[in-house]
């Protein structure tokens, strides 16, 4: 193979982005690719699992209750993370709680390990996504509440990992959002996706229209403004909508479009969870000239006050999030 970066070589490359750096926040990645490769090839698996030894919640032939995939996530990620010392703790959408791991640790992370569970059964991708901090408490001490507490302008990096057609992990660091495609073959995440950058131009909408008539006003008109007939404009917008927040993220990202998940009159709030799905992705758009917002303020400028608070999201190309956000303003 010629002129091939691994994800290894490209961590040790971009260690520069730390300076003074003890390589501690480059473990803390090798921690999270490794989870991702035992993760994948137990997703790869899943169906096969569940045909030979019956579905989560039954017991296997020998006799060990079987996990469920998003359980078996997280115990993998915590464990990875555990191993190489440099995190403090985690908030997991698993656990309603933050774990404590390593006092000595200078790092948090909140992460969902398998995002998208609805669609575990049938064979539709998947993801993870993580959030990383710098603790605020001192280090020595025992993590609290207020170091997940952060705003996502503070995040130090974000990623996700898509479990797809193939297995891809995608991260920023703050300097330009890079891709890594996995080689089940080889075990390693190749750089595949260099520089990351939403085109110009978006035409995918996004949304769970069951909920139409629970969304606002605002909402209802931009859905319609998708399905105008504009050539001019691009329009009508192609609607995909896969249920997945990473891959329909990670669609609109390469292809250009927008992602709503609004507050319905059933949740005002929404439904996805600020810490560990929307800021992280946040982050990710911000860095690739797209945009991320609650439908009034940037997202990542909301300052948190539980480990699983919800916010409506709207995220993708700039242009697309800033005609959502004057619609919601104009009509709430
Ligand atoms: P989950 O964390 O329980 O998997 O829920 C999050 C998921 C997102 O991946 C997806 O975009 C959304 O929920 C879909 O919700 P809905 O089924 O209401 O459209
Ligand atoms: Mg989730």
């Amino acid at each position: 193979m010629e002129n091939v970066t691994t994800l290894g070589e490209f961590i040790i490359e971009r260690q520069q982005d730390f300076p003074g750096s003890s390589g501690e926040f480059s473990r803390l990645l090798s921690a999270i690719r490794l989870a991702s490769k035992i993760v994948s090839q137990k997703v790869n698996k899943a169906g096969l699992l569940s045909y030979i030894v019956g579905s989560a919640g039954s017991e296997n032939i020998q006799g060990e209750a079987q996990q469920k995939l998003d359980v078996y996530a997280n115990i993998q990620f915590i464990k990875a993370l555990r191993q190489r010392k440099v995190v403090c703790g985690i908030a997991s959408e698993e656990n309603d709680e933050h774990i404590t791991l390593n006092e000595s640790g200078s790092y948090i992370v909140a992460i969902d390990p398998l995002d998208g569970s609805s669609n575990i059964d049938v064979n539709v991708s998947i993801g993870t996504i993580f959030s990383i901090y710098k603790r605020v408490s001192p280090v020595g001490t025992p993590v609290t509440d207020a170091d997940f507490l952060q705003k996502g302008t503070e995040q130090v990096a974000a990623g996700y990992v898509i479990y797809g057609s193939s297995t891809m992990l995608v991260y920023t660091t703050g300097n330009g959002v890079n891709g890594f495609t996995y080689d089940p073959g080889i075990g390693v995440f190749i750089l595949s996706h260099r520089n990351m950058q939403f085109p110009a131009n978006g035409k995918i909408y996004s949304m769970n229209e069951g909920n139409f008539f629970r969304s606002s006003k605002g909402i209802q008109e931009y859905i319609k403004f998708a399905q105008g007939i504009e050539p001019n404009e691009n329009r009508p917008y192609t609607g995909r909508y896969i249920g997945s927040l990473v891959a329909d993220f990670h669609r609109n990202l390469i292809k250009g479009g927008v992602y709503l998940y609004p507050a319905t009159d059933q949740s005002p709030n929404g439904k996805l969870r600020l810490l560990y799905e929307c800021n992280p992705l946040a982050f990710i758009a911000e860095q690739a000239g797209g945009k991320a917002s609650d439908g009034r303020q940037r997202i990542m400028e909301i300052e948190p006050t539980d480990l699983h608070q919800r916010a409506p999201y709207f995220t993708g190309n700039t242009a697309m999030v800033d005609k959502i956000e004057s619609l919601i303003s104009e009509k709430g």
